[in-house]
């Protein structure tokens, strides 16, 4: 008799359907409370200059679960089952543990789109299918974290490497100011302990030193519209502060995202390039991962090596 499947539950963030949908879904990222009107057209607004009808995160989050797939496919061939679960649209992480139930699943591996651990993401992420499964009596297990991966850190290092090429083989890569940045998330994760800074300097740090690039820092971006203070400094703010230093060229290595989304195509090639322009800095991005193949071997590794340790 042939092994049972294995299901994988494949996370991730998740993005609307439609321009309609951004009202839902920012009042489900807003934990039931909607938005003011004018947050919501300051979002549609950003949203606007990045769909051309298609919301990139959406597509890229089916291609990566599409490629997991084949990944796991490569390694052992028609024992694993890839389904995907978001945390703020539909197919929900709950949906996708509904369909694993429906489909006779047992026993899954939980992995999220996210290299770095924080209590507030992953742990966010994982929390909700934990339940879902003890609901549906299937047997989970995770990947809390990969983001020191070789594999990882060799594709994030291919994309510093390309990067640096944009200026020029004449500039000399010391005169290019590499700044690494993820998502901030609120100050108190540090009260709790959170591994999250750490992890993001650690994968900084690799991607640095097989690069051969010294010249860098680390800068968060993206931080949310709170009340309550958010992890900084700000990379808008950084510009400003490595201008001022002297810098001419930056490279922005977003290495928390692992996809083209709005934080990527709003935060960084929209808003921190006119702040760039307007400091008369050249700024650059690296590419993201989306569906690079040393990306998709780093999750179907790391989704056996959480079902080996059992
Ligand atoms: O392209 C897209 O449609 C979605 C892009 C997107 C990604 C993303 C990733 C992360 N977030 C994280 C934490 C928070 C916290 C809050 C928060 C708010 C927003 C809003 C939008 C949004 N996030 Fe997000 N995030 C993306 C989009 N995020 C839109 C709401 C408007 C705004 O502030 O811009 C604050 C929630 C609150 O109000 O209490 C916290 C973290 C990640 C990276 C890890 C992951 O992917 O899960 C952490 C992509």
């Amino acid at each position: 008799m042939s092994e049972p499947r294995i299901g994988v539950l494949v996370m991730s963030y998740g993005t609307p359907a439609s321009l309609d949908e951004i009202e839902s879904y920012y009042t489900h990222i807003r934990r039931g409370n909607p938005p003011t009107p004018e947050m919501l057209a300051d979002l549609t607004g950003r949203y606007e200059a990045i769909v051309g009808g298609v919301f990139p995160l959406r597509e890229n989050t089916d291609a990566q679960v599409a490629g997991l797939q084949a990944a796991l496919e490569q390694i052992e061939p028609g024992r694993y089952t890839c389904y995907q679960g978001l945390k703020h649209a539909q197919p929900y992480i709950e949906d996708g543990v509904a369909r694993m139930a429906a489909d006779g699943i047992r026993e899954a591996v939980g992995i999220v789109l996210a290299p770095h651990y924080s209590t507030m993401s992953v742990g966010s992420y994982i929390k909700r299918a934990r339940e879902a499964a003890e609901q549906q009596g299937i047997a989970m297990r995770f990947v809390e974290e990969y983001h020191l991966h070789p594999k990882l850190i060799a594709a994030l290092t291919d994309r510093i490497r390309a990067g640096l090429a944009k200026f020029g083989d004449e500039t000399p890569v010391g005169e290019i100011k590499v700044l690494f940045s993820a998502h901030s998330l609120p100050e108190r994760i540090l009260e709790m302990g959170d591994p999250y800074p750490q992890q993001l300097l650690a994968t900084s740090a690799a991607i640095a030193e097989a690069a051969g690039v010294t010249n860098w820092q680390f800068t968060w971006q993206s931080a949310g519209r709170t009340r309550e203070p958010w992890l900084g400094p700000d990379i808008l703010d950084t510009l400003q502060e490595v201008r001022t230093a002297g810098a001419e060229r930056v490279l922005i290595a977003p290495i928390g995202f692992v996809s083209d989304h709005l934080e990527v195509l709003y935060d960084i090639d929209i808003e921190a390039k006119d702040i760039a322009a307007k400091l008369g800095m050249q700024l650059e991005r690296s590419a993201m991962l989306n569906t690079d193949p040393l990306y998709m071997e780093t999750l179907a590794e790391s989704v056996l090596a959480a079902e080996e340790r059992g």
